[in-house]
This record gives C-alpha cells, structure tokens and sequence, in this order.
C-alpha cells in the first residue's frame, strides 16, 4: 500500500477540460490557458479556458439539475448527506494524488497539502451531517392559520475559488450548497485549476445527478464576471481580493440582487502582553505571519509587542525567522514557493516600501534562491501605523512588528484597519482577554493560540474582510431561502 506521507512527485495531470453535466467539454472558444509549477516556473500543462459561453452551458445544465421532480430535487436529504460522505470517501482514497497535484500546482508543501485535504474532507463529512438537519419551524401567528417555515435551497450557485487554498476553498462553497440541495458552477482560480478538476471527476463517480456540479476554469474578468453577472445565477459565493470582492458585489447588484458571500482579504493584529512564555509565543506569531507563505487571509501580518518585551521579543522573532525551512515543496520545508510571479513582485514591492517608510528590516527582504518564486522568510521592526506594510495585505512571508503601551491604545491600533477578519491575543490575564476580545473588530479572536479554523465554528469578516460566514451552523443560512408558509385552518385550538 502506499504511504500517503510519501508523495508522488511527478502526478499524472488527468483532467484539463471544462467540467459540465457530468461530462468533460473544451472550451466553446477553442482557446487554453498554461498553469505553471510556482517551484520551477515551468509550464505543467494547458487548460481549457472556459469563457463566458461556457459559463451560459454550466449555469443551462444545472438549471436543468435544479427542476422541480428532478432527480436531484426529489432526492431525500438524507441521501444527498449520503453522497457527500461517499465523496469524502473518494477524496481520502485519493488523498495521495490530490495533494501531489495540489503542490505541484501551488508550490505549498506536500505535508501541507495534506493538513488542507484533511480539512476538506471534515467540512464535507460536517456538512454531509447537516442535509437532514437544518429544519424549519411551524410558528404560532395570529388567527386561524398554520404557519411554518420550510429552509429550500438558494438555487444556482456561482462559486468562485482563489489560488492560496485550492481543494480547501473548495470544500468550504462545495460542502454547504450541495448539503441544502443548491446546484452549483465552480470557477477553480486560474493559477490552481488542477485539483478542483480532478474532485470533479469524483463528482460523477460519488454518483450526483449530472449538472449538479459543474466547474469552469479560466480568468476572472471573463469567466468569473459571467457567473457574477449571469442572471439564472442566483448566489455567489467568492474569496479572494477586498477590490474583486467590491466588483463581484457591484455585478451581483446590478444583475439580480444575487445572495452574494464575500470572504476576503484581511490585516489582522496579533497582540502580546508580557506576562507569557515568550519562546512559545515567538513561534505561535512567527506561524501566525508566515503559515503558507503569508498567503493566508487570515495572518498575523501586525504584531504588536509590549514594550516590556519588545527587544527580547524582536531579538527571538528574527532568531526564529532565519531558522524557517524554505525550498523543495516535496520535501518537509516549512515554506515553498509564492504562488506567482505577480504575487512574488507584489510581495517584494511591499518590503522594498517598508524599507523606504522607515522601517528597520530585521531578516530576510530577497528573493530564495535563484529559481522559483520563493522568499526569504522576512522579519520588520519599528513599523509604523501608517506605514504601507502597516496598512496593505502582504499576503507574502512578512512580519511586521510595532510596540505598544496599553490595551486602550493597543485596541484603537488593532482597529484602525478597513479589514476585520481575524485577531488574536496573548496574555495569561483573563481581564486583558476579555477586553480585547470584545473591543477587537474581527470575524473570530484567538486567545493564547492562532489559526484555529474547524468546521463547526463560524469564520468570516467584520468590515471590508467580507460579508455571511462560511463553515458551521451559520453558513448553512447562506445557502438556503427561508420560506414562510401560511395556511387557513377552520379552527385553531392552542
Ligand atoms: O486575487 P483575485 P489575486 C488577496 C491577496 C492577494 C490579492 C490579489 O492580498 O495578494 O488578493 O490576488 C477571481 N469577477 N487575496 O489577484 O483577483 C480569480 O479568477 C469574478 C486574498 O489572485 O481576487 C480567482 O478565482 N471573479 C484571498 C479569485 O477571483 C474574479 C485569496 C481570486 O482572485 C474577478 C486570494 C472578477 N472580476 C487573494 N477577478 C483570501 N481572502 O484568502 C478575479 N476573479
């Protein structure tokens, strides 16, 4: 048997085509797009681009799906909680394959592609639990009328997935919509197609009803637009930029008032009081900033420091930060390379601007090595509120240390952002936890830990960090219609 821990360094690529009804289709324009290995900046292989005739097939074809008496819509909740834990299954038979082809196409590390497919695979076994579960309500109005609730599906879903965690965003749009009985269209970011293509075979072999799911690769301006624009589309769903997420929401307005979900960008604030286990903490911030090569929306890209321990803490930081493991993504590095050339540029403009607003660069600040967009883990101090790399999503290995006083102080700072996905704080103090935890404008705050994201816990965006929550019980609602239904009785009795 093979030892999914060992991965499989050069995956066969299975699928390319666009994904509709079931079956694989090119592109109605005939044209392809390359996906590049962000590790070697080689061509992996070319894609189906699909464009906006694409996105009229895959939005007809689960129209279709989503009729009244069809298949899918006569299906038992139960049943539809039965196939999502059947692909679960697949997914983890699989795992070895999907997570070889998910660090070749995004350069994270295979042990980290691993941590990502497992989680996937949670949030479709959570979900697959859900189907049958998320019941209405009868309510008791005024007069001689039952009244109830029934909690239908949305309807289509437009669902469109970023570059920083491909099968995982996947997980988190594909589990709830298809949970509630939603058919949905994926567009894959153009940068990661390859795993959310290969789950699409999977869909078929799980046994949904063709056109239930349907994915579509390409660009966003194109094929992205479409989906948000298309008027048979009657969610969106999104996770990416705070600026795309503005434009989604414009076209989802314009088009059809479509339900529209937003998780995006974040500059979150990670503060430390003295009284901790410092060396423990150096590393929880040091992850906090650098996990998945800082392109993790929710980073600690601020890490306040009391001034108490500023020094011993900025000392340890930088220690840490030369001693994370960059290079080869198949072998057991903390970080591989960013995710492309455009990113790696953005990434290297922001240090360069830190550097020029006064900034003391600690560690780090280049390029790694001469092939493949990696950067050296970097390390900033002396930062500044209104300092670029203050202010901007890095999304790279960046971390950026400023000092405080108090927790007044301390809290006014962490909330002088347009962003508000995510806080944390460290302290043994249950007073200062608690002050902050309140005061704090964030989706979710992390007491004495960082980055703790589960299934069953609400995650999303206070602010400009987005809009609806995805994961738990809570984003169950943003996939269903409630729909109140009154009926005259001859008599009602209590
Ligand atoms: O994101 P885009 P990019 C942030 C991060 C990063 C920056 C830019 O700061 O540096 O965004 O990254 C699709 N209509 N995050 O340019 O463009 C696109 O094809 C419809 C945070 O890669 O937002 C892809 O599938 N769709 C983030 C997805 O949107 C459109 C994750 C994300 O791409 C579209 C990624 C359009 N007009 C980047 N334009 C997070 N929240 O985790 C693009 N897309």
């Amino acid at each position: 048997m093979s030892d999914v821990n060992t991965p499989i360094k050069n995956p066969e690529v299975k699928f390319t085509q666009i994904f509709i009804n079931n079956e694989w289709v090119d592109s109605v324009s005939g044209r392809t797009f390359p996906t590049i290995n962000p590790a070697t900046t080689e061509k992996i292989t070319l894609v189906q681009e699909g464009d906006k005739a694409d996105v009229d097939k895959a939005v007809a074809a689960a129209k279709e799906a989503f009729k009244l008496g069809s298949p899918w819509r006569r299906m038992n909740a139960s049943d539809r909680g039965r196939l999502l834990n059947k692909y679960a299954d697949l997914l983890e038979r699989d795992l070895q394959y999907i997570c070889s082809l998910e660090t070749l196409d995004n350069g994270k590390p295979y042990h980290t592609s691993i941590g990502d497919l497992t989680f996937a695979i949670k949030v479709i076994r959570y979900y697959a639990g859900w189907a049958d579960k998320n019941t209405g309500k009868t309510i008791p109005v005024d007069g001689d009328f039952f009244c109830y609730t029934r909690h239908e599906p949305v309807g289509i879903c437009g669902q469109i997935i970023p570059w920083n965690y491909p099968m995982l965003m996947y997980s988190w749009k594909f589990a709830p919509a298809l949970a509630m009985g939603n058919a949905i269209v994926i567009k894959p970011a153009e940068q990661t197609p390859l795993t959310c293509l290969y789950a699409a075979s999977l869909v078929a072999e799980a046994g949904f009803p063709p056109g239930v799911v349907n994915v579509v690769p390409g660009y966003g301006p194109t094929a992205g637009a479409a989906l948000t624009a298309h008027p048979d589309v009657n969610k969106v769903a999104f996770t990416g930029s705070t600026e795309v997420g503005q434009i989604i929401m414009q076209a989802s307005g314009a088009s059809n008032l479509k339900r529209t979900t937003l998780e995006l960008g974040g500059k979150s604030p990670n503060v430390i009081f003295p009284d901790v286990d410092i060396d423990k903490v150096v590393d929880f911030a040091n992850d906090a900033a650098m996990t998945n090569m800082g392109q993790c929306c929710i980073a600690g890209s601020r890490t306040y420091v009391h001034e108490d321990i500023y020094e011993e803490f900025v000392k340890k930081t930088i220690e840490r930060a030369k001693k994370r493991t960059v290079g080869d993504p198949w072998t057991k590095v903390e970080n591989g390379p960013q995710i492309d050339e455009e990113q790696f540029n953005k990434i290297l403009g922001l240090i360069k601007a830190g550097q020029e607003d006064g900034a003391k660069l600690e560690c780090g600040g280049g390029r790694h090595g001469d092939c493949g967009y990696f950067i050296q883990p970097t390390v900033f101090s002396d930062v500044t509120d209104n300092m670029r790399i203050a202010r901007e999503e890095i999304f790279g290995p960046v971390q950026s240390i400023f000092k405080f006083k108090t927790m007044d102080e301390v809290l006014e700072r962490a909330n002088d952002t347009s962003y508000g996905l995510a806080a944390a704080i460290f302290t043994n103090d249950i007073n200062t936890a608690m002050t902050y935890t309140q005061g704090v404008k964030a989706g979710t705050v992390w007491v004495n830990c960082y980055e703790v994201v589960n299934a069953q816990a609400p995650f999303g965006g206070f602010k400009m960090s987005g809009l609806g929550r995805e994961l738990g019980e809570y984003g169950l609602s943003q996939y269903t219609e409630v729909k109140n239904v009154v009926i005259k009785i001859p008599e009602k009795n209590s």
